[in-house]
């Protein structure tokens, strides 16, 4: 079996369109979405679906990654012969500016996530210390084993003592000054990618410090070889994961370890009788508090003439409350405009990323309020109720308040609610499913997973991941891969605005999994369920929604346990990454830490890396032969599921062939890859 089943042997992608139809404007599949952005051409309201049509075509420098504005000597733009033109000012090559730029791309990222788990480490410590007296530790059982995972004594100590202690070592990940590689990672990688992180020099010790560096190694005039920017950009990314992972752990202490909850998706969650609280952004610190409140405000909101108050989430806030919580989802990135269309949003909390700066005008035409949270993220004529730990949930009422008086003023006026919405099973953290695969093998749940992995029941484990972006049909790549992938047998997890997408289609149900999961796949659930019986209130999914972007280090745990478990290294392990429609910033240090961590990764949208068939090269092909990992660019949403198919394909036969070696031989489990 070829390595690559590309022929042509060059890693390039299908010559489908790059962004299809230039000049639609209804670029989704999401029916609630057309018929708002119906009525948006009706009222002649502009949102993000006019928006991309007004700037194509888009300029091919910036897209292909060679426009440099690291100085004020530039913008310079390479372009093609071998003279002056072909460089920058500096004299720095296609190559050097791809890389710089890409690179630059995952310092942001990483920035975001990080910055993001900084600030719930923050809160967790003042809560113990008292001075966040709203939040309390809802899952001490998690707090005491990361303490454990991550080397703390914690014998005869306090739960406040505990905490605190959590709370510090996860600090400490920022600033380290020594050469120890970051905590967090290191509890949970294999022993294969901890050998090959340093052996690449890549491990890193602190969080903002390899963010500092990158930058440093960025800036004119320091680092001009593209292999050794692309090795910074790789460390960095690795502090991302880190940064996601001390998240995901922190917000399971203080919020709760998702456990499977059954709701609801798409707009036709807002009802016009109740007030509607939108939660989005990512951070769930305040968005958690708004959800305990509301509970206790609904009381309130009756004797306003509602008949309650509707909660809701958009991007990862509403992914956070929706896995712990149920909240339901109204919709995912590129329609967040549409749900204020419907007029039946009273107040739409923000925190931080992802919050389109357009909200704010579509607003204006409806009663619906923008409230931002966060003293980072503010957004010129709306509402800036600032997040304030000591008195947390008296912020969160005053927010309700706001759309209870919204909800008055806009009686009499007219709504437009696309009455479509789905069933949704959510809230698969790796405990949730440790749980769940427990009920069969008790000892050694992800044991489940190794053998139908052996067996051949289940082809491979693919994690559809990422955003929406409005260069292609929203929601359509992510449909088309997953359902390709789970008719031949892949087991799907999920998680961001990708899991929002199968929860606004009903693909998040046990009815979706008797209708499209392949005959394996289907196996393997209902032996699942069978052996839960009702420790489950519902069947299981066809796909496992496992939380927000941050969550994503949960899939990374699951990965590196699993290998462990099997007695293999990362890059053997028959598991596929997929970002169909990859947008952020943070999307870009993702995807490099998956590929760090020995997996192939999907990515649906072309990233600016083709000004450079070097940096190209490394990024499709030669990464694989370092790190086991490598990007797999394809727009086309068929062509991509089959690609994604051989490469899980290419695993497992592999596997397959060592396995038989080392049993015919009598040899230990060969770990090249
Ligand atoms: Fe943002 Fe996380 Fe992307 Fe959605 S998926 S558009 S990053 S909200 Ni994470
Ligand atoms: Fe131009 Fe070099 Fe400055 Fe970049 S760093 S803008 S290539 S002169």
């Amino acid at each position: 079996m070829p390595r690559f089943r590309d022929l042509c042997h060059n890693c390039r992608p299908s010559d489908a369109p790059r962004v299809p139809e230039r000049k639609l404007r209804e670029r989704s599949v999401d029916p609630a979405a057309l018929e708002m952005l119906e009525k948006a051409k009706q009222i002649g309201v502009d949102t993000a679906y006019d928006r991309v049509v007004a700037q194509q075509p888009q300029c091919k420098f910036g897209y292909e990654g060679i426009c440099c504005r690291v100085c004020a000597m530039g913008p310079c733009r390479i372009k093609d012969g071998d003279g002056p033109e072909s460089k920058g000012i500096c004299g720095a090559n296609a190559y050097t500016i791809v890389a710089r730029n890409i690179v630059r791309l995952i310092a942001a990222g990483t920035s975001a996530h990080s910055d993001h788990g900084r600030h719930i480490a923050k809160v967790l410590l003042h809560s113990a210390e008292g001075h966040a007296p709203d939040y309390k530790i809802a899952d001490a059982d998690k707090l005491m084993s990361v303490a454990k995972k991550v080397g703390l004594d914690i014998e005869g100590k306090s739960i406040e003592e505990v905490t605190k202690e959590v709370a510090i070592a996860a600090l400490t990940d920022f600033g380290r000054y020594t050469d120890e590689p970051l905590t967090w990672i290191n509890t949970f990688i294999t022993e294969g990618r901890k050998a090959k992180f340093n052996a690449t020099n890549i491990m890193p010790s602190s969080i903002d410090g390899s963010i500092t560096g990158l930058l440093h190694q960025t800036h004119i005039g320091v680092d001009t070889d593209p292999v050794n920017i692309i090795f910074g950009g790789l460390k960095t990314a690795l502090s991302d994961l880190n940064g996601c992972s001390l998240s995901t752990d922190l917000t399971d202490i203080l919020f709760g370890t998702p456990r499977p909850v059954v709701t609801e998706a798409n707009l036709a969650v807002l009802e016009k009788d109740k007030v509607n609280i939108v939660v989005h952004g990512h951070n769930p610190l305040l968005s958690q508090m708004v959800v305990k409140a509301a509970r206790e405000m609904e009381a309130e909101a009756k004797k306003a003439g509602a008949t309650g108050i509707g909660l809701s989430g958009i991007c990862c806030t509403g992914n956070e409350v929706l896995v712990r919580e149920g909240v339901q989802i109204a919709s995912n990135f590129a329609s967040q405009e549409l749900a204020i269309m419907t007029g039946a949003v009273d107040v739409m909390v923000v925190d931080v990323q992802c919050i389109m700066p357009g909200l704010r005008a579509v607003s204006e035409c409806f009663d619906t309020k923008i409230v931002t949270t966060m003293p980072i993220s503010k957004i010129p004529g709306s509402y800036h109720f600032a997040f304030d730990e000591e008195h947390a949930v008296e912020s969160a009422k005053a927010i309700i308040r706001l759309a209870i008086d919204t909800f008055k003023e806009r009686q009499g006026k007219q709504v437009d609610i696309p009455q479509i919405k789905n069933k949704v099973t959510a809230g698969f953290s790796m405990e949730a499913l440790k749980e769940i695969f427990g009920c069969v093998n008790p000892e050694e749940p992800l044991q489940v997973l190794a053998d139908a992995l052996d067996s051949g029941e289940i082809k491979g484990i693919a994690y559809l991941i990422g955003c929406n972006n409005l260069k292609v049909m929203q929601d359509d790549t992510h449909l088309k891969i997953a359902m390709e992938l789970v008719k031949n047998d892949v087991l799907v997890i999920c998680g961001g605005c990708s899991a929002q997408t199968f929860a606004k289609y009903g693909l998040l149900t046990s009815e979706a999994a008797e209708q499209y999961a392949g005959e394996g796949l289907k196996k393997f659930l209902n032996r699942l369920n069978e052996a839960a019986g009702d420790k489950l209130d519902e069947k299981l999914p066809l796909m496992f929604h496992t939380g927000s972007c941050v969550d994503y280090s949960r899939g990374a745990r699951l990965a590196n346990e699993l290998a462990t478990l099997m007695g293999i290294d990362m890059p053997k392990l028959p598991f596929v990454v997929s970002a169909p429609e990859a947008m952020s910033e943070k999307a870009v240090a993702i995807g490099c830490y998956w590929l760090a961590l020995g997996i192939p990764v999907h990515v649906g949208v072309l990233p600016p890396i083709e000004g450079s068939d070097l940096v190209y090269g490394v990024a499709t092909q030669i990464a694989s032969d370092v790190f086991g990992g490598y990007f797999i660019f394809e727009v086309d949403g068929n062509v991509a599921a089959k690609k994604i198919l051989n490469a899980l394909e290419y695993r497992t036969w592999k596997l397959g062939v060592h396995k038989q070696t080392a049993e015919k031989f009598e040899t230990s489990l060969c770990q090249g890859y």
